[in-house]
């Protein structure tokens, strides 16, 4: 079997990473990691000796190249775990659009609160544009806690790709002092208590990197 490989930045920063390398965990996998720092005068040619795009996260399986967050998570729910999505089919669509939406959106809350899992800046970053943002991931939150979430303490129940979007959104929420309320407290919670984010902060308090004004 062909030794997959998951390319990815610093952990402390890279919340795209992020979202790829925690899908993969949730799934079980087991796989290589190389880590590109960024903001580095190489980081841009060292990305693209694997990257076709430039960025990173990128998955390697074999002579296949996947990148973008997004398509990882579908590729390996795809080829190797497919209740990284609800199984109902609409509540499929609904998880497809929100994680789409996340991986879309939500531009003001990335440059104004970029990830940053070691540090704490609370009060920073917040705006009018971050603050009505905000909200509607509280709504995101509530909604499928209540509608889909019975079967677990995921958005969707048991964890989906939809979780692998919206952790790092959980990493900024600690990061900046964001205010939640109890339902976005309680998921947050849950999302920082799965060993695999663990994992994931651990390595990135001890990356010696540190990239100031960064905006990922
Ligand atoms: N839409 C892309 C975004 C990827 C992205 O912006 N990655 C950043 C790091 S988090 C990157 O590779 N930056 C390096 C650069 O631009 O030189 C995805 O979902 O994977």
């Amino acid at each position: 079997m062909t030794e997959l490989t998951l390319v990815i930045g610093n952990k402390n920063y890279s919340s795209w990473s992020l979202r790829a390398w925690l899908a993969m965990k949730q799934a079980g996998l087991e796989f290589a990691e190389v880590r590109i720092p960024l903001d580095w005068p190489t980081t841009h040619e060292e990305i693209r000796r694997y990257s076709p795009s430039g960025k990173v996260p990128v998955l390697i399986d074999g002579d296949l190249k996947v990148w973008e967050s997004l398509a990882i998570c579908e590729y390996v729910a795809d080829r190797f775990a497919n209740d990284l999505w609800p199984t109902d089919i609409a509540e499929r669509a609904i998880a497809r659009s929100i994680a789409a939406e996340m991986h879309a959106g939500f531009q003001n809350l990335r440059d104004n609160m970029p990830m940053d899992c070691r540090n704490r800046y609370p009060g920073e970053g917040m705006t009018a544009g971050v603050e009505a943002e905000i909200d509607r991931i509280f709504a995101i939150w509530r909604e499928c806690r209540q509608k889909f979430g019975t079967g677990g303490n995921m958005l969707f129940g048991k964890f989906t790709v939809v979780d692998a979007m919206f952790a790092p959104v959980v990493m900024r929420f600690i990061t900046y002092g964001v205010k939640l309320d109890s339902s976005a407290k309680a998921y947050a919670e849950a999302i920082l208590a799965l060993p695999a984010i663990q994992e994931w902060v651990a390595a990135a308090c001890s990356e010696t990197e540190s990239i100031p004004h960064i905006k990922i």
